[in-house]
């Protein structure tokens, strides 16, 4: 007989079109801002892995890159692929949709979702948005006809309406296991890496929706002084013109997303940080796949 105090662990893959929210949905259950989130579809590249432990229950959550429908840049094939990959071997799908509106976009992870063999929770995301809920109902219940056994959770990742039912539903759904990772471990990535993706975020959200997403991050110092934590990072570009965006008028930009990225590092890691920040020129990184291999995208 298994009870509360039985540990339970298993992996949890949280899958979606670009932009439902499930990135915003892992922050709110692990309590703190890993993922980066942004209104721009491509926010998200990498897996990563999101570790919440709670007494006996520890789930591994997997926040992949949206499925995207060009598959034509290295870039969108690695996210696809990534994607793809997390629907095997997990324990738990995460399938998240938003209230209404349904893409093709949508329709493409449906079709690999339903070969799953896992159990299926379909999040339905953004509760908060009143603005057309006439549409709701007829949507939910064509959903619940697509996928029969999947249960249905509506809830809002951003206010984090629902979210412990959520959880309550996941870690039920978990196999009776010892925890794969350290109690108080939240993250697969290393603190490096973290810091690089804050940045970006900053760009990312900086960027207006004429400059495409041709922006990645190094990070060349990661250096704990004494009490502050000294930061270089290196903001790549393929354009010159994307390079005077980012810098701004006398700079003003740059300031903005150093200032704004600094302050997330600070909470973050729990230190005060120095953050220097550069802009370089690195034509074709994003259709190469030896130059994305060498910026940490692993096929
Ligand atoms: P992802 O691409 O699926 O990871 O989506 P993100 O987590 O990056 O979120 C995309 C956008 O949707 C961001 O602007 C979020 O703030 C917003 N968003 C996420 N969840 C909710 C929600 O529950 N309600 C509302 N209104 N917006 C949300
Ligand atoms: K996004
Ligand atoms: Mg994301």
């Amino acid at each position: 007989m298994s009870d509360s105090s039985t540990p339970r662990c298993g992996y949890v893959a949280i899958v979606g079109r670009p932009n439902v929210g499930k990135s915003t949905l892992l922050n709110h259950i692990l309590g703190q801002k890993l993922a980066i989130t942004s209104r721009k579809p491509q926010t998200t590249r990498h897996t990563m892995l999101g570790i919440k432990t709670e007494d006996a229950v520890q789930a591994i959550y997997v926040d992949t890159p949206g499925l995207h429908k060009d598959n034509d840049k290295a870039l969108n094939r690695f996210m696809n692929k990534s994607a793809s990959q997390a629907l095997r071997d997990v324990d738990v799908v995460l399938f998240v949709v938003d209230r209404v509106r349904w893409t093709d976009e949508d329709q493409m992870v449906l079709e690999k979702v339903r070969f799953v063999t896992c159990p299926v929770l379909l999040v339905v995301n953004k509760l908060d948005r009143m603005d057309d809920k006439k549409d709701m109902l007829p949507h939910l219940e064509w959903l619940a006809t697509q996928l029969p056994d999947a249960e249905i959770v509506p809830v809002s990742a951003l206010h984090g309406r629902n979210i412990d039912q959520l959880e309550q539903l996941i870690a039920e759904r978990l196999p009776e296991s010892e925890h794969f990772y350290p109690d108080d471990q939240i993250t697969d990535r290393s603190s490096r890496f973290l810091a690089a993706e804050l940045v970006r975020e900053k760009v990312m959200r900086q960027l207006g929706a004429e400059i495409p997403y041709q922006v990645t991050v190094e990070i060349e110092q990661f250096k704990q002084e004494g009490k502050i934590l000294h930061i270089h990072a290196l903001i790549l570009v393929e354009r010159d013109g994307q390079k005077k965006i980012i810098i701004g008028d006398g700079g003003e930009r740059m300031k903005k997303i150093g200032q704004e990225a600094r302050l997330d590092m600070q909470k973050l890691f729990g230190s005060k940080v120095m953050l220097n920040l550069w802009v370089k020129v690195k034509r074709g990184w994003s259709d190469d796949e030896r130059a994305l291999s060498s910026l940490g995208y692993n096929f």
